[in-house]
């Protein structure tokens, strides 16, 4: 069983899957729509940074067990990994779902696996199975034949790290939900395929509620610890010492409050569930708007500090204030910026016309986006040497080498918990 299978989707999840695959001699067929990156893979070369990952492409590649398209061919499985953001007002968008089963539904035949794995809200595989259905009438579907159906269908999450994603993809369980028992166990013998760890068997809308209430649960406790350190501030205690006191207690985990939630998961995937049932995810739905206020009260926090400085010189204008923006990436000791908190904070005090020296030790340079006469990117000594305000964002493991010199300067405001 499962000799030809197809990823659709060959981002940070899809071409590490597909690549485990056919590290595993399975003829594999990767399907993206960007040529760019189709290209890229058919070189034996990746467009993400994964640690492991160009080792494994190229092997695969050069092997002839993996292979890019853009057009879906046939194939006994499909995996669809591809994005599912959402929109203005936090709706869901699932139109690369339902471009995915269009450009999939014509290849399809009798008995054909069918998995998402994008994060999804509760329901979505039925959409899928539906969007398929219509496509392809003269195959029957799981809501139709149910354990006899010529196409079976599953829901199966990625709960990879990012970084850590090649190793974790092996050594993670994974919550297999079938739209039908069949699929469920069609679904667990593909993953066995390269999966080292427990494969467990659910049901299809169970198994997307698991992947959001996963994430779900790290936001409200990451609110619960951002709030705690707005209440600490106005009380004049050190929220980091507090948590590191109450985390003694054997019942008590709290987490560590931050700039604010970034990436592309924790940030958007409550808002899934807060969609769907609106009423009732009521901590789910607060825990978002606390995380994404931090960054907005930490800016408060900074522009404080610019006018005591302002006030200890006379004469001085915002031009000549310079502050220094430790960190710009959305979590410690990587190098994606893309929705960071920091990044925003940063782009906020640039605006309020500071020049603004960020460090970031994991970026060679600032993205084109970036741009700004009063914005460059320079190293930690230069910033701690000329900064009138410190600001730190992300706790980088070189700041935290250097947190001695940090310490030293005047005016310091510790978004990331560096002196804890
Ligand atoms: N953060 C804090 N305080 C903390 C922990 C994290 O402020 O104590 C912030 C980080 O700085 C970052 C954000 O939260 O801005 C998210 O970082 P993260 O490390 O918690 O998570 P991600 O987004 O890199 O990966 C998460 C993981 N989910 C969980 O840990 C439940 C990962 O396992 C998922 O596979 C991934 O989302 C995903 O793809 O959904």
């Amino acid at each position: 069983m499962f000799d030809t299978i197809s990823m659709i989707g060959l981002g940070y999840i899809g071409l590490p899957t597909a690549t485990l695959f056919a590290s595993r001699r399975k003829k594999v067929i990767g399907v993206d729509i960007n040529q760019h990156t189709v290209d890229t893979i058919n070189q034996g070369k990746i467009h993400i940074v994964e640690p492991e990952l160009d080792m494994l492409v190229q092997a695969a590649v050069t092997a002839g067990n993996l292979r890019a398209t853009t057009k879906p061919e046939p194939a006994e499985a499909f995996l669809i990994a591809v994005p599912t953001p959402f929109t203005d007002g936090h709706k869901p968008d699932l139109s690369f779902i339902e471009a995915a089963a269009q450009a999939i539904a014509p290849v399809l035949a009798k008995g054909n696996l069918v998995i998402l794995e994008s994060t999804s809200p509760v329901g979505t595989t039925e959409k899928l199975a539906e969007w398929l259905a219509q496509a392809r009438p003269d195959l029957s579907f799981p809501q139709q034949a149910a354990e006899a159906a010529d196409i079976q269908i599953a829901y199966c999450p990625e709960r990879v790290l990012p970084g850590r994603v090649v190793h974790e993809l092996v050594s993670n369980d994974r919550v297999i939900g079938g739209m039908t028992r069949t699929a469920t166990y069609m679904a667990a013998a593909l993953y066995k395929i390269f999966v080292a760890g427990d494969l467990v068997a659910t049901n299809a809308r169970t198994a997307e509620m698991c992947k959001l209430t996963e994430n779900s649960f790290r936001d409200v406790n990451i609110a619960f610890a951002n709030e705690l350190s707005m209440i600490c501030d106005k009380l004049s205690i050190n929220v980091w010492e507090l948590i590191a006191l109450a985390n003694r207690h054997p019942r008590v985990n709290i987490l560590q409050p931050g700039a604010g939630v970034g990436g592309h998961c924790i940030a958007v995937d409550p808002w899934f569930i807060v969609d769907t049932t609106p009423d009732e995810a009521r901590i789910i739905r607060t825990a978002r708007e606390v995380n994404d206020h931090k960054p907005e009260w930490v800016l408060h926090k900074v522009k404080a500090a610019i006018v005591d400085v302002l006030a200890k010189k006379p004469g001085s204008t915002m031009a000549d204030i310079k502050v220094a923006c430790l960190g710009l990436a959305f979590k410690p000791d990587i190098d994606d910026l893309r929705e960071s908190p920091a990044l925003e904070i940063t782009q906020h005090i640039v605006q309020l016309g500071c020049k603004v020296m960020a460090v970031e030790p994991n970026i060679k340079a600032l993205p084109g986006k970036m741009t700004s006469s009063n914005l460059g990117l320079t190293v930690l000594e230069d910033a701690l040497g000329n900064a009138d305000v410190v600001c730190v964002l992300v706790k980088h493991k070189p700041f935290i080498e250097a947190v001695e010199g940090v310490r030293r300067h005047s005016q310091v405001i510790d978004a990331a918990g560096l002196f804890a």
